[in-house]
């Protein structure tokens, strides 16, 4: 498998002056090469996009019909799309063929309902006589989109979508770890009806492309997703430009679970929501707080599933676990848990980096974990849940520990008490509470962080409108 080392700009391939390797992260072996963009490549890129979007001629209805046409290019593409997703982000093809590939089709299906629904409004002004106000919904402009490793193809489809919808141009830069099937993608724009210049993609390492992307004075807001530390460094860089700026970023998800909970449903969905993708999701609820009565039992069966993944080469299809993204990554997770093991915590499950290649971890659960671990405190990102218990019923009291984390992006609540979840879920801090649910989302629900998750929502109406700026105007007569 390769790919040629070219950006995509102005709908053309533009030969990138450097490259970077593309690893497999199941061998650590090389399997291509990317563009490595600098500033060049994204000065050329955004006066690309500036140009698409000035002649004002791409209405609703065909931003609509292209968005839906490529939706339907991704499914017809599934088959290689499940090939690169699956190497490049180290996803077994069980989760690229179930998950992410239809995930990312029907995320622009969505993004194209809108396309055609976006409205104004009109309004009365205050003075007297047959003046009319009107509120124009207008495209933000030219759209800085960066997106991390975890879910490359979705994280395409979540940054182009509103863009597309809404009429922006894009410069997007995918991670340099995972930018193939952005590449692959970026073939079939033309085809499905997006003008050249609409989506713009420049590979190439955060600290050189991405950099020059935020920096860029024409680049009139960026939407990044991504570490907590990126973000906040980028967040206060677009502050300083003005730019508008949304930045999702990392969690410290809660998983709350009350006796009355139906345990069988629970353990399955939470040992799926932090053991899938290796726990490499954002919103994974990687922290279990329990009722006493039934953290012990809880605990013990979600390492039993655990423990009974396949963990094993992303092609094979009965695999469910596959390699964390990069050495880096792995080297983190152990870092966190054998700290904790060595204070003390106890592992149910995993917690012994597995020999052989390939960047596996398997899944993990830790008890007798105290509020000085890392492992407790840091988002891991990796297949780790620690176990906490709680005594009483006291919404807030289980509330406060929930709430103790500088992050605030995902919450799961399970009782069969819906009265008490919904207390609950007004006293989290968090951009997202499911109760009697595990991980994933609905297009149609923003979401976002609060607190050190970030600002700024995706998806929903709150997604879109964060691609436009509204415009007042008055006519007197
Ligand atoms: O993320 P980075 P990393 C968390 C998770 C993970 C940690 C580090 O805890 O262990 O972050 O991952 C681009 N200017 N999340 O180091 O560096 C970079 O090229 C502009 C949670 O991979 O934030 C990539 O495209 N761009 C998260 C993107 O930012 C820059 C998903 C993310 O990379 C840049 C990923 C810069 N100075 C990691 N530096 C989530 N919320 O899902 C980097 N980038």
């Amino acid at each position: 498998m390769s790919c040629a080392p070219a950006q995509f700009i102005g709908g053309e391939w533009v030969r990138a002056s450097s490259t970077l390797t593309v690893e497999d992260p199941s061998t650590g072996g090389q399997i291509g090469q990317i563009g490595a963009g600098d500033a060049q490549a994204v000065d050329m890129a955004v006066r690309a996009a500036t140009d698409a979007m000035a002649p004002r001629r791409w209405g609703p209805a065909q931003r609509q019909d292209a968005l839906l046409a490529l939706a339907r290019a991704i499914e017809e593409q599934a088959a290689i799309l499940t090939v690169l997703e699956s190497r490049d982000a180290g996803k077994p093809i069980f989760a690229t063929s179930h998950i992410d590939i239809p995930a990312a089709a029907a995320v622009l299906r969505y993004y194209a309902g809108w396309a055609a629904r976006l409205t104004g409004e009109t309004v009365e002004l205050a003075g007297p006589g047959d003046g009319v106000g009107y509120v124009l919904r207008e495209p933000v402009g030219v759209v800085g989109q960066i997106i991390p490793w975890n879910y490359p193809l979705m994280g395409v489809a979540f940054k182009i979508g509103p863009a597309l919808a809404t009429g922006c141009a894009c410069v997007l830069k995918p991670s340099e770890l995972t930018s193939l099937s952005a590449l692959w993608l970026a073939r079939s724009l033309e085809r499905c009806g997006v003008p050249a210049g609409y989506v713009n993609i420049v590979t190439g390492t955060g600290a050189q492309a991405g950099a020059a992307l935020v920096a860029h004075p024409d680049v009139a807001k960026i939407s990044f997703t991504g570490s907590t530390a990126v973000g906040r460094q980028i967040a206060a860089q677009a502050a300083g430009a003005c730019k508008r700026v949304t930045v999702e970023l990392g969690g410290k998800s809660p998983v709350i679970v009350m006796p009355d909970a139906d345990l069988d449903r629970a353990a399955m969905a939470i040992a799926m929501n932090i053991f899938s993708h290796c726990g490499q999701t954002c919103s994974a609820g990687s922290r279990l707080i329990a009722h006493e009565s039934v953290a012990d039992d809880l605990a013990r069966r979600v390492a039993h599933i655990g423990a009974s993944m396949r963990m094993g080469p992303v092609d094979d299809p009965d695999t469910r676990l596959g390699p964390v993204i990069s050495a880096i990554q792995r080297g983190r997770i152990a870092g966190h848990v054998d700290a904790a093991l060595a204070a003390g915590a106890r592992a149910l499950c995993g917690g012994v980096v597995p020999d052989g290649p390939g960047y596996y971890y398997p899944p993990t659960v830790l008890c007798d974990v105290t509020p000085d671990m890392s492992a407790l405190r840091e988002e891991i990102f990796g297949p780790v849940l620690t176990v906490q218990s709680f005594a009483s019923t006291d919404l807030d009291a289980i509330a406060a520990m929930a709430n103790d984390t500088p992050y605030g992006l995902a919450a799961y609540v399970w009782t069969g008490n819906l009265a008490w979840a919904q207390g609950m879920a007004r006293r989290i801090r968090a951009g997202s509470v499911r109760i009697n649910a595990g991980g994933g989302g609905d297009m149609a629900l923003p979401s976002g962080g609060m607190k050190m998750s970030g600002f700024g929502r995706e998806n929903g109406r709150a997604g879109i409108e964060a691609y436009t700026e509204l415009k007042s105007v008055a006519m007197l007569a």
